[in-house]
């Protein structure tokens, strides 16, 4: 069983976060998501619509998602690999390369997906006219 782990806000759930999600099961046959507590987007400067419950409960309502779990800090996912025998972290492109995840080599495979074009949480605010 290829146990595969993903991390990431998913806020204002789009397209583009369901299509990561298909893509990162289709890698394996069991996928977590950690999900960014608002403690930790704070820490990135990141507000997001949905509390941390809200974007929990709509992940776990996708078919894809058999787990979601906290993701509070940086520093966890060595961790989180280790303790949820992961086989595999999957992340979309523009994480490609970041020292976060390539420090994941050590422990299971790291895989970067193309992003979906066109759509993201900020292009939906902008778009509704909110602003950024
Ligand atoms: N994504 C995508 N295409 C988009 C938008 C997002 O493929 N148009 C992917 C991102 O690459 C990421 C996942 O969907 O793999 C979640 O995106 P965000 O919710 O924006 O998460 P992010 O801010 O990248 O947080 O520790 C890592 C962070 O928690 C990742």
């Amino acid at each position: 069983m290829t146990r595969v782990l993903t991390y990431g806000t998913f806020d204002l759930l789009h397209w583009g976060h369901i299509r990561l999600l298909k893509r990162a099961r289709e890698q394996g046959d069991y996928l977590v998501v950690a999900l960014s507590t608002e403690e930790f987007n704070e820490g990135k400067g990141k507000k997001t619509y949905h509390d941390f419950a809200t974007r929990k409960a709509m992940l776990e309502a996708v078919r894809y998602v058999d787990l979601v779990i906290p993701e509070e800090k940086w520093d966890q996912k060595v961790g989180d690999v280790k303790l949820l025998e992961i086989d595999k972290v999957v992340m979309g492109g523009d994480w490609e390369g970041d020292p976060r995840f390539e420090v994941l080599r050590d422990y299971c495979d790291v895989v970067y997906l193309d992003r979906t074009e066109g759509v993201s949480t900020t292009k939906i605010k902008q778009d509704l006219g909110e602003g950024a």
